[in-house]
């Protein structure tokens, strides 16, 4: 089930995001889609700047192709986008992302990881996995991570569209899981210009892009609670002058000065 939860045509912004409708879809479905908190100008010019930063990432060194992780050169992965571009340290503390990250983990969330999955015509599927399992010991009571997935295209299943599996966010432990995932797996559907809010317990993989010419470029946000260790070290892969732009809030969310277990963000 699809669920549009975002105003009619205009910007979702803080205003007029549904944040109740979003919680309550989270909870039921383990995901929620926010149609238009990116306009069409705003799609074409993020797709734009992710490709600059893609060239730039790959001009410092940086491979594109994890072996372990796609099964094939066709996904192309963006990391440290943050430091990339600023448009990016903007979409980390997009307000809608801020306030639905914030209902599902409390105000104390930190910032795990931002990264760039662009899957080309021709990229397969990784292996199914969900976030949270991936480091949290069963049982997995409640949800400690979600991933704002950004949009920057039309989400569907010919063009590699994340799949998830239905009802996999109440999986406590691996005795209630179903020996097949495989044929479980049923792609997202949204808009470009969308988020998609995925809870970290969900079941889910990338798809494989089976169209000849389309590319589906989405952006990975992924929060988590404060004693979660994060994927990405931001203090040591941002530059001293990407750090230096942000506010106390978001030096906390990011880990960027030395005391961490803090009762609630500085503001
Ligand atoms: O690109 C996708 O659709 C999913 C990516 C993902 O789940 C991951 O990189 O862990």
């Amino acid at each position: 089930m699809v669920c549009y939860l975002g105003g009619m045509n205009e910007v979702t912004t803080l205003e007029t995001v549904n944040l109740d409708g979003v919680a309550a879809a989270l909870e039921r479905d383990g995901f929620a889609v926010v149609p238009d908190v990116l306009s069409p100008e705003e799609v074409d010019g993020a797709v734009e700047r992710l490709w600059a930063a893609s060239e730039e990432s790959r001009r410092r060194g940086n491979a594109s192709h994890v072996q372990d992780v796609d099964p094939n050169a066709s996904n192309v992965r963006v990391f440290n986008l943050i430091d990339l571009d600023p448009l990016f340290g903007e979409l980390i503390q997009h307000p809608v992302a801020d306030a639905i990250v914030e209902r599902c983990l409390g105000s104390n969330y930190v910032v795990s990881n931002f990264t760039a999955n662009i899957a080309r015509p021709g990229s397969g599927s990784m292996m199914i996995h969900s976030d949270q399992a991936s480091v949290v010991p069963e049982p997995w009571a409640q949800p400690w991570a979600i991933n704002i997935i950004w949009c920057l295209c039309d989400l569907r299943g010919e063009n590699g569209a994340t799949r998830h599996i239905p009802g996999s966010h109440q999986w406590a432990s691996t005795n209630e899981m179903p020996d097949e995932l495989e044929p479980l797996l049923v792609p997202f559907e949204a808009p470009a210009g969308s988020i998609v809010a995925m809870e970290g317990r969900v079941w889910h993989t990338s798809g494989a892009n089976i169209t000849e010419n389309e590319d589906r470029p989405l952006v990975f946000g992924y929060y988590t609670t404060p004693f979660l260790r994060p994927q990405w070290n931001f203090s040591a892969a941002l530059q001293p002058e990407t750090q230096a732009q942000f506010t106390p809030t978001m030096r906390y969310r990011l880990g960027l000065d030395p005391w961490l277990n803090v009762a609630k963000p500085p503001n």
